[in-house]
């Protein structure tokens, strides 16, 4: 199968593109290293050393014999060379990571929440239009988020995407509908996710692009199967305010002994997975499409959901870490449950990786290994989502605006 992954240098791109690689299947990046431009406007570099990507793909090239071509464009800016691409390589399916994927530094400034809304929407809306001008019938398949639905406790299990009402049209009389479930944002970022979720209603609708969108949690690890090869194919692993989410920067405060940031009380539910399980749930959906025609189909692509407080004292039995209960910057639920419906990416033969010592340990074993690259300066999440608090003028431009 061809796939061109966009994003294909990030956090989750990457892997996903060696292991489909890995998979025999004809892989093509495209990526405008805006997140490595990011690392240098936050000044704050990946805690594990990441190649440049002509040396990760090189690396892979030697070790396994599989090419994986790399195109740098912008996914949001460049139209013609998008299309261009598209009608060029002819893919099969089309994966779309490229976006700005962190809520703290999408509500860091004016600046910042205009990049990631221009980059996120414009990007995602470029791929639909060229997939229609290509003529071509390509399933994209988009990683979508968790926070879709909101994190107010919802009193019931969050479906896959659709809701079933019934609507009272008269006395006695109503209608059956299946409804998008009503999108409750709690970032600029993650409204981005929500209004993604209207163009590809869209143009399934006027045009059959065949769409899966999956609602991703909180990814956590580093390595899989391929990036441990050799230490050139590493993962990136975000520790800062901005990028670093939060199991993950448990891990590495734990490593570097740091008391382990929990916002408030903790007493935030979230979804998670781990990476090793997000790019086999991406090999799924891909081999999987919907037929043409079919709505857009969504999964909700996460394992299993814990409480931020649990996770920190979970962490702090295993490694002896001290708990710091910190002010929260984020306007967000300081409680919530969280009940989900995730079998639509196991019907397709997905096993869940369960959070375990031991895969906890090999993240920890990672970080203590990198400790030496982290700097505690960039740990503590200062993003603020009150307005009170202007931006101030340090953090007043997002890199690529
Ligand atoms: P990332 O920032 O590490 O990777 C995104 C990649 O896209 C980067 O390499 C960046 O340079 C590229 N990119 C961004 N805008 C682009 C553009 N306009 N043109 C071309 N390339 C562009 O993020 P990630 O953690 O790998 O996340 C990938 C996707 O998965 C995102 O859409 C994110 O919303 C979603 N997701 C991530 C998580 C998580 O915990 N990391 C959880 C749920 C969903
Ligand atoms: N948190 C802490 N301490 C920390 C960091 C975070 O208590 O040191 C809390 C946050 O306040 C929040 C929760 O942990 O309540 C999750 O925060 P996060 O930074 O790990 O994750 P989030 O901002 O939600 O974003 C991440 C990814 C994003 C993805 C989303 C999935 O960056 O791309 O869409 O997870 S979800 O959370 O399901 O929306």
């Amino acid at each position: 199968m061809k796939v061109l992954v966009l994003g294909g240098d990030g956090f989750c791109g990457w892997p996903t593109a060696l292991h489909l690689s890995a998979q025999n299947d004809q892989v093509l990046i495209a990526d405008n290293m805006s997140r490595r431009r990011i690392d240098r406007e936050l000044q704050v570099e990946s805690l594990t050393p990441i190649e440049q990507l002509p040396v990760r793909l090189d690396a892979w090239q030697t070790l396994t014999g599989q090419t994986i071509r790399f195109v740098e464009l912008d996914v949001a800016m460049e139209y013609e060379r998008l299309l261009a691409l598209i009608h060029e390589a002819q893919p099969d399916a089309v994966v779309h990571f490229a976006e700005q994927r962190a809520a703290p530094y999408s509500m860091k400034s004016a600046a910042h929440k205009r990049y990631t809304v221009d980059n996120n929407l414009r990007a995602t809306h470029n791929v639909l239009c060229a997939i229609v001008e290509s003529s071509l019938d390509i399933h994209l398949v988009h990683l979508g988020t968790m926070g879709v639905y909101g994190y107010q406790t919802a009193g019931l299990r969050i479906p896959e995407g659709y809701l079933p009402v019934s609507i009272e049209i008269a006395p006695g009389q109503s209608v059956q509908r299946e409804i998008l479930f009503p999108s409750d944002p709690g970032s600029v970022y993650h409204m981005t996710k929500t209004q993604d979720q209207l163009f590809f209603y869209f143009y399934n609708k006027n045009d059959k692009v065949r769409v899966t969108d999956l609602h991703q949690g909180v990814v956590w690890g580093t390595q899989t199967k391929e990036t441990q090869l050799d230490e050139r194919l590493i993962n990136r692993f975000d520790y800062d305010g901005d990028y670093g989410t939060v199991l993950n920067r448990f891990l590495m405060q734990a490593a570097v002994g740091y008391p382990l940031t929990v916002h408030g009380s903790g007493g935030q539910t979230r979804a998670f997975i781990h990476i090793r399980d997000t790019v086999r749930c991406i090999e799924l959906a891909i081999h999987n499409p919907p037929r043409r025609g079919e709505r857009v189909r969504i999964f909700n692509q996460a394992t299993e959901t814990h409480r931020v407080r649990d996770l920190a004292q979970l962490v702090a039995r295993l490694t002896g870490a001290t708990v710091q209960h910190v002010p929260n910057m984020r306007i967000e639920a300081e409680e919530n449950e969280l009940l989900i419906h995730n079998q639509g990416l196991r019907d397709l033969g997905l096993q869940p990786i369960r959070l375990s010592d031991g895969l906890l340990e090999e993240v920890h074993a990672i970080s203590k290994r990198y400790a030496h690259r982290c700097d505690r300066s960039k740990i503590p999440c200062l993003s603020q989502w009150r307005a009170e608090h202007a931006a101030t003028p340090t953090s007043r431009s997002a890199t690529c605006t």
